[in-house]
């Protein structure tokens, strides 16, 4: 092995020792080679015991009871918030909203930010690169409220196209950028620093869907000046059904709610409501929990090896993965070709043979990765395919998994010649 593939900043078979689920056979005989982070990722003993912790010893609801269980709970779920304001440097932990993931977070602003703010000669500009989920609730309430969505295009090294960004900015009423900080399919990690820079110099707000980016790369709300940022926990080593939107103070101030219910109200009448404070003005009903309590151990999980040392982990990792693809004869891979400039995805056509069967067979050699359009059908669209095979690491892949992928690919080929 190679003195950079040594030099590995973190002991991993420690950290691989932490996942149950590594360590079991995938099929009798086959170990599991988790190659598919970017759908999901895999759990730790510390958040898995967390979770069952609560449920096995303070269940209760949060926010309610003045009982000693749902003051433990309430404790602990707010604990949680703040582990998260830290972990991307919020200014308050009244900015931290917890959502289902990802998608509700966008679908929130969309349905409180967007639908008080937008109107018919606006502009929303989004990327031809973006996951679904930071197109569709624009073009939902575009249909609704008669503003515009233009999509900034993808050049031909896999980067956004940012004079066409800048000039969108500079001659259209662009009211909201959203943008994604790293692409689920092309592993491009987009400037929004600067990006956030350009849309505020032109009176435009920033929406960073940091779903791919706050698992991988140390993420700062205030650094990168975001007024909205959106992600998920259970890409992140959290439980599903837990996310977060982070949104800058005073616009989630002025935001009405989206979801009306327990918790959300400050008072009630026949007549009318009023609004509980931030940020519960967001969290509508019983919150999960559970969820919350897990993600805020994963957070401590991720901090206990510093996402500085999770970042160059990925970078020696994703240097090793490229030059290992780029020996393998018709491989085709998509994004940005230089590792320094893009996140732990590989997104590739292999041969003839269908990225369905070839993740089908790659699973046979207990190899999991992902096979379709991966949410982003638009830019499928423009690369001129159906669908690409998706290898995606995370905090516990290794040097060997990568060269089991490549055998993999192989021993796939044989199979199609024959
Ligand atoms: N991408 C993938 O395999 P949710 O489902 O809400 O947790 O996350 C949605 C989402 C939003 N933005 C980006 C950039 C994403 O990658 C995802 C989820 C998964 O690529 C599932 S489609």
């Amino acid at each position: 092995m190679s003195t950079r593939l040594q030099a590995l900043p973190y002991d991993i078979d420690q950290v691989r020792a932490d996942f149950p689920i590594l360590n079991q056979e995938h099929h009798p005989g086959t170990p599991l080679i988790y190659l598919d982070n970017a759908a999901s990722s895999q759990k730790p003993k510390a958040v898995i015991d967390v979770v069952d912790d609560y449920y096995r010893r303070y269940n209760a609801n949060v926010h309610r009871g003045i009982h000693k269980l749902s003051e433990e709970a309430t404790t602990v779920y707010e604990a949680a918030r703040v582990k998260i304001r830290k972990f991307i440097n919020a200014a308050s932990k009244r900015e931290v909203i917890f959502t289902r993931g990802t998608t509700e977070s966008i679908n929130l602003v969309a349905n409180t930010w967007g639908r008080v703010n937008l109107k018919p000669g606006d502009v929303v500009l989004s990327t031809v690169m973006e996951h679904h989920s930071n197109i569709v609730p624009w073009q939902l309430l575009a249909a609704e409220k008669g503003f515009a969505v233009h999509y900034v295009p993808v050049l031909e090294d896999g980067t956004l196209d940012m004079e066409t960004l800048r000039r969108e900015l500079a001659t259209q009423p662009v009211k909201l950028v959203a943008v994604m900080h790293m692409s689920n399919v092309l592993g491009t990690v987009n400037p929004v620093r600067e990006i956030a820079h350009l849309a505020h110099e032109h009176g435009a707000l920033i929406l960073v869907d940091g779903a791919q980016s706050v698992p991988h790369m140390p993420v700062d709300v205030q650094a990168i000046d975001a007024d909205f940022l959106a992600f998920s926990g259970h890409k992140m080593i959290g439980p599903t059904g837990v996310g977060i939107l982070y949104g800058k103070r005073d616009l989630l101030e002025a935001m009405p709610p989206w979801m009306g219910g327990g918790d959300m109200i400050s008072r009630v009448t026949l007549e009318g409501s009023t609004w509980n404070e931030l940020p519960y003005k967001f969290e509508a009903g019983t919150p999960n929990i559970a969820q919350a309590i897990g993600l805020g151990a994963a957070v401590d999980y991720l901090n206990q090896i510093g996402m500085a040392q999770v970042q160059a982990h990925e970078h020696i990792l994703t240097e090793y993965l490229l030059e290992r693809l780029a020996e393998v004869p018709e491989l085709t891979l998509y994004g940005p070709q230089n590792h320094a400039e893009r996140g732990a995805v590989a997104t590739f056509r292999f041969a003839d043979i269908h990225p369905h069967d070839l993740a089908q067979l790659l699973d046979a050699e207990g190899i999991a990765v992902r096979a379709g359009h991966h949410c982003a059908m638009p830019l499928h669209d423009h690369l001129g395919i159906g669908a690409t095979a998706r290898a995606s690491l995370y905090i516990y892949n290794t040097p060997a998994e990568i060269d089991a992928l490549v055998e993999g690919l192989y021993k796939a080929k044989k199979v199609f010649a024959g």
